[in-house]
């Protein structure tokens, strides 16, 4: 099957075995199989009258402006900061669970919502899936970082794990990608030449000052729902 069928039935049975009458917040994620979630629960909002108090928070102006698109319940972490289930895409998954996030620069919504959520539901095609972190996904891992530190960021990445932070450039922009916190990005390409402990590797990359967020998600994801090319479902947690 297509990939975009495969996304949409990693999203329509995500949502439809974890979204229930019970569930009163959910996490909206961002990229683009996010949308085909966001269009189940609109269904099941609009044509099947359920789920009326369902409340979405959004992880990005990306996922806010999909949840007013189909006229869903706008929450916000304010309001809404225990959330019952966060539903959000993802770059890679490995056979840990260990997500690289990240690619659609959404990273730290991404993250703090699915940190005030009771489960992290992930919704991937096959082409996510990878035995060991680096595998799949080639355009490394990506940090967020405060502007004006990062090239010494980038050095001290370097210097201590290897590989290359590049900064991610704009392409319908002059300049550097900005994110919806007003930050930079910089997508760390390792060598994957020995099997990194990748908690430490969080811990370390968070403690670098300057750095805001990273797109490794070790400890983060309770399930993943994989559209396979054949039209099954595949799912790991
Ligand atoms: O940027 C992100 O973390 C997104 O969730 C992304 O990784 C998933 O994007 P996709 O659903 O378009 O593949």
């Amino acid at each position: 099957i297509a990939l975009d069928e495969a996304k949409k039935l990693a999203a329509r049975t995500a949502v439809d075995e974890w979204i229930t009458e019970d569930t009163k917040i959910v996490g909206i994620g961002s990229g683009s199989t996010i949308v085909f979630a966001v269009q189940r629960i609109a269904e099941r909002v609009w044509k099947e009258g359920a789920l009326c108090d369902l409340i979405c928070v959004p992880t990005s102006f990306q996922a806010r402006q999909l949840i007013l698109d189909y006229n869903l319940n706008l929450g916000d972490l304010d309001r809404n900061p225990i959330i019952d289930i966060a539903i959000d895409g993802a770059d890679e998954v490995d056979s840990r669970m260990v997500l690289i996030k990240g690619g659609g620069g959404c990273l730290l919504q991404e993250k703090i919502v699915a940190s005030c959520a009771k489960h992290l539901i992930v919704i991937a095609d096959y082409t996510k899936r990878s035995l060991r972190l680096g595998e799949q996904w080639c355009k490394g891992i990506p940090i967020e970082v405060t502007p004006i530190a990062h090239v010494p960021i980038k050095l001290k990445i370097e210097a201590l794990f290897g590989g290359e932070a590049t900064l991610r450039m704009a392409l319908a922009k002059a300049g550097p990608i900005i994110t919806d916190s007003g930050n930079f990005l910089l997508d760390w390409r390792f060598v994957a030449k020995r099997e990194f402990d990748w908690d430490e590797v969080n811990r370390a990359l968070m403690m670098i000052p300057g750095v805001v967020e990273t797109g490794l998600f070790v400890d983060n994801a309770h399930k993943c729902y994989f559209g396979m090319a054949d039209g099954t479902v595949k799912v790991q947690n």
